[in-house]
């Protein structure tokens, strides 16, 4: 496995700093599979794309606390359940010296079916969180197409194990099924925001942690074609880099990035937006500075 250019291999949670994690599982996806082959596409891009941020004035090469863990792989023998179970045992064990005060971690897809691990990991340790849901849909189905463990219901579950201190608030969202649609509206503790100016003024007048889960349909399909779920209408690059910027340092805890399928991605510019939105996120949240 090749490391992303710009970290350092490492195989736990040790020296403080940002945490790089593939996982390369799309079994939580009935439609559009390919996600499985992100995290490799995201390490080969990072071999060719600027290091430099001009709109954080930092750079890559400049930051050494970045760390690359490999990837959590299932075995490929299992099943579609039994590797999601089998991905879950991993995580865990691999976070056992997951410390929040040190650590961050950018999770990488696969499916967005996966992001319940670094939900459940940040849930128990930050009392008080908010997890922005930058993504086309609300993931909240119950059941979708007999399968409980997808990318379509993973915020269902993460919304069922929430304390009264835990939100979720959902941004970008315009396709859902009508039952989905009234379970986010009735859920006290999910939030739809309606509008760009209501997300600044929501991540300013709140200081506590935020936690950042990114599916990357949230994007119009004319940006990243490259995705299972593809839903018109989506948002642009300088959305994504007002948002992150509406954070004041430290305030983002850690992060997800699923759904880019590079199989479904023919020109590759849907690998190339979701590393350089990747290049950025990476340098904001080291940028804190890490003890
Ligand atoms: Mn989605």
């Amino acid at each position: 496995m090749n490391a992303f250019e710009f970290a350092q291999k490492i195989g736990s949670f040790n020296e403080p700093g940002v945490y790089l994690l593939g996982v390369p599982y799309d079994g939580g996806c009935e439609v559009g599979r390919g996600a499985r082959f992100a995290p490799s596409a995201l390490r080969l891009y990072s071999k060719v794309n600027e290091t430099f941020s001009i709109q954080q004035n930092l750079c890559l090469s400049d930051i050494s606390s970045i760390f690359d863990l490999g990837d959590i792989k299932a075995a490929a023998s299992l099943n579609d359940a039994d590797a999601y179970l089998d991905i879950k045992e991993k995580f865990s064990d691999l976070t056992q010296n997951f410390a929040p005060e040190s650590h961050c971690l950018i999770t990488l897809g696969g499916d967005h079916s996966i992001a319940i691990n670094p939900l459940s990991l940040y849930k128990s340790h930050f009392n008080k969180l908010n997890i922005l849901h930058l993504d086309a849909h609300t993931d909240c189905i119950d059941d979708y197409m007999g399968k409980p463990h997808s990318n379509a219901t993973v915020f269902r579950h993460a919304s069922k194990e929430l304390n009264e201190d835990q939100h979720i608030y959902q941004y970008g969202i315009r396709a859902a099924l009508k039952d989905e649609y009234n379970y986010v509206k009735n859920h006290p503790q999910i939030h739809i925001v309606e509008s760009l100016a209501g997300l600044e003024e929501m991540i300013s007048s709140n200081n506590d942690p935020w936690y950042l889960s990114i599916d990357v349909d949230f994007f119009d399909p004319a940006f990243v074609p490259g995705t299972g779920c593809p839903v018109p209408g989506g948002q642009d690059y300088n959305t994504f880099l007002k948002i992150i910027d509406f954070f004041s340092l430290g305030q983002i805890v850690g992060a997800d990035i699923t759904e880019l399928s590079p199989p479904l991605d023919k020109s590759s510019i849907s690998t190339v937006f979701v590393g350089t939105l990747l290049k950025e996120l990476v340098i904001k949240l080291a940028n804190k500075g890490f003890k």
